[in-house]
């Protein structure tokens, strides 16, 4: 993994947050719920780019269109596939943006992001608002793990053997940060879901 603390100013994070507004008046945010309980998440979701991440009682997946209008997601913006192509170390676009809302009492539990095809690109995650204690830790779910605050304008780029490790969010610090109206954090993660195109060609 690579923590980058505090790579966006105040600033940018405020510019950035405005985006993120309008993308969620398009695409409301949606509470997904577990596959087979049905059980509801406490974190809720939106996302923007071709393609976005969904869960409901049949299952984990990618899909083109938002789960309850139907309509294609919002575009990637442009500051975001700019900050993916300085820092991703990864030639192709990004395919996904997942924008997770937390409330203050909202938490993920440890989880591998396996969804998508290509395990060779990183996941980029992007925290704006309260911070929050991320725990990471490896291959199988009893792995020992670690933990560190990510705090508004952190960048975490999940790569190399910690692509398929197990994380999640034990917490959120209500109140450390006031660059968001209320209490909470939003977590951007952009994604490469598929194996970038080729011709089939040898070279
Ligand atoms: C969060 N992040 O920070 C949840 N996944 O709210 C993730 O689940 C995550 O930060 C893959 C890579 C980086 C992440
Ligand atoms: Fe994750």
């Amino acid at each position: 993994m690579k923590l980058l603390p505090g790579h966006l100013d105040r600033k940018d994070q405020e510019a950035l947050l405005d985006e993120i507004r309008a993308i969620v008046k398009q695409a409301p945010l949606f509470t997904p719920s577990m596959p087979r309980t049905g059980q509801p998440f406490s974190v809720r979701m939106s996302n923007c780019g071709p393609l976005g991440w969904v869960s409901d009682k049949t299952g984990y997946r990618y899909q083109a269109t938002h789960p309850a209008t139907n309509k294609p997601w919002p575009a990637l913006p442009q500051r975001l596939l700019q900050l993916w192509h300085d820092l991703a170390n990864y030639d192709d676009e990004p395919q996904a943006c997942l924008i997770n809302h937390y409330h203050s009492d909202a938490k993920m539990g440890l989880h591998v992001d396996g969804d998508e095809e290509d395990f060779t690109a990183p996941i980029f995650s992007l925290s704006l608002g309260d911070d929050a204690r991320f725990r990471l830790g490896g291959a199988r779910r009893n792995d020992p793990t670690k933990s560190f605050m990510l705090r508004s304008g952190d960048i975490l780029l999940l790569n190399g053997s910690d692509r398929k490790a197990y994380h999640g969010i034990d917490r959120i610090y209500p109140g450390t940060s006031t660059l968001l109206k209320a209490p909470g954090r939003i977590n951007l993660t952009m994604r490469r879901v598929t194996k970038p195109y080729t011709n089939g060609m040898k070279d």
